[in-house]
């Protein structure tokens, strides 16, 4: 008999990050959110910090998906997120659904998370200490506790958390775990999460492959160069960032994946330890700090910052294929003289033909610039690309001619509305 292929009716849109994290991929999921009927969190925990703001209102998400502020959209957390349940479980909503094969987040991973990185004292990460490390290290060490644990029988949850709990306790002698107090708040939470758990492989499986059209959409949370595998090793967070990370972190296969945007912030930012070739120890670092207000949504770390790293970005191209690119923060470089682009590295006096592995050679390199001419007028109130200041779109050209990626949206303001689309 003949057998008839049908190809997947609703591609998915992922929104990725292509630095160190902070982009500002909240602010763009809120926006293509706005006409999605189901977004998504793949990897990570509540270590991102996704700040949104609509009119008025500031939005500070951690765990969930940007786009459950739209009540008409379903919020969707697929098993490579790992689950903190923070008092209370203030972020109930009722058009979440979580998958029974993510991992979750006990108090003592965040512990240990503490614990490890006081133990490495000068070579510590920074993490969020959220304890996102340990409980991927659980999750990879086969001993970790998924949701289906919590909301299937009392029995099975009691005997894997205390098998967890005690090993933990004999590695770590300074963990205080009170078992039995935990136990009884998981009881709680049972009650709570178990109407919106569901099988999201099934789910997302219908409705990829549903007639009806879905707009479907992916967060990315954190960002390539803090992928496990191919960020800035070990200075990076635990789980798959980059766009492999959407089908092992939803069970979706990746014929499925559609649209691959790139968020770009118009200069770098990172937060925690690690090499940053274009870090701007000085006045004009300390400038993007202060008028990009770059804190920590979770942490309230400062970021530090420097020039936009096109070796940076292309590395994310490379890795995500990304089919077009939101220019973001573009505003905060109002009032530069001259602006300058990393192109490329040098080591020891040849080019690299693409960001490197090494750590060491990464702290050698030395970075080419282009320089381009400043612009003094406001970019924040500009809606079109026509409205900007020539230098302005010569610095956007520019990016987009070095990428050979065409950018979509330019980002001007922290509002919603702040934004160029192209
Ligand atoms: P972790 O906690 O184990 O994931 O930390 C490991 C590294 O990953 C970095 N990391 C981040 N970098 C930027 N932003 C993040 N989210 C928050 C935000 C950060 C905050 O959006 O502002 O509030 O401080 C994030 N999460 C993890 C981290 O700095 C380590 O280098
Ligand atoms: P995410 O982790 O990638 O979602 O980014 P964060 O929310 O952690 O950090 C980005 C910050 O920049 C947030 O405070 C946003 O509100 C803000 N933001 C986003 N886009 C723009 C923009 O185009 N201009 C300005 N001035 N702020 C922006
Ligand atoms: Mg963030």
């Amino acid at each position: 008999p003949k057998i008839r292929r049908v190809p997947v009716q609703n591609k998915v849109t992922v929104v990725l990050g292509t630095q160190w994290g902070d982009e500002g991929k909240g602010k763009v999921v809120d926006l293509l959110a706005t006409e999605a009927d189901i977004v998504c969190r793949v990897q990570g925990g509540n270590n991102a910090g996704h700040t949104v703001v609509v009119k008025d209102q500031i939005y500070d998400f951690h765990l969930l998906p940007s786009g459950i502020i739209n009540k008409d959209c379903k919020a969707v957390i697929g098993n490579g997120v790992v689950i903190g349940f923070p008092p209370g479980l203030t972020w109930w909503k009722e058009n979440l659904i979580v998958s029974d094969r993510a991992h979750i987040v006990f108090s003592f991973h965040q512990q240990i998370d503490g614990l490890l990185e006081a133990m490495k004292g000068h070579g510590k990460l920074g993490t969020t200490k959220k304890g996102i490390g340990p409980t991927y290290s659980s999750k990879a060490g086969r001993m970790g506790l998924r949701v289906s644990d919590l909301v299937g029988s009392e029995a099975g949850f009691e005997t894997k958390f205390r098998a967890l709990a005690e090993l933990y306790q004999q590695q770590f002698p300074d963990l205080q775990i009170d078992i039995e107090a935990q136990l009884e708040l998981y009881k709680g939470y049972k009650a709570q999460l178990q109407p919106l758990v569901k099988d999201v492989v099934h789910y997302m499986n219908e409705e990829i492959n549903s007639t009806e059209k879905k707009r479907i959409l992916v967060e990315g949370a954190n960002a390539t160069m803090l992928d496990i595998d191919f960020g800035t090793y070990p200075y990076v967070t635990s789980s798959n960032c980059t766009v492999g990370g959407v089908c092992t972190g939803l069970g979706i296969p990746p014929n499925s994946v559609g649209d691959v945007v790139g968020i770009v912030k118009a200069y770098t930012t990172r937060v925690g330890s690690g090499p940053f070739p274009t870090e701007q120890q000085n006045s004009i670092g300390q400038t993007m700090q202060k008028v990009g207000h770059e804190f920590g949504v979770t942490t309230g770390r400062l970021r530090r910052c420097g020039w936009l790293d096109l070796m940076i970005v292309k590395y994310s191209h490379v890795l995500n294929n990304l089919t077009s690119i939101a220019v973001t923060k573009l505003d905060i470089l109002d009032g530069f003289d001259e602006i300058k682009i990393g192109v490329a590295y040098k080591h020891n006096g040849k080019t690299l033909p693409l960001f490197p592995a090494s750590l060491e050679i990464l702290s050698e390199v030395e970075v080419d610039y282009v320089t381009m001419p400043g612009w003094s007028v406001p970019t924040s109130e500009c809606r079109r690309y026509e409205d900007l200041p020539v230098n302005a779109r010569n610095y956007i050209n520019k990016i987009q001619e070095i990428l050979q990626v065409p950018v979509k949206w330019i980002g001007v303001g922290q509002s919603r509305t702040a934004i160029i689309k192209l």
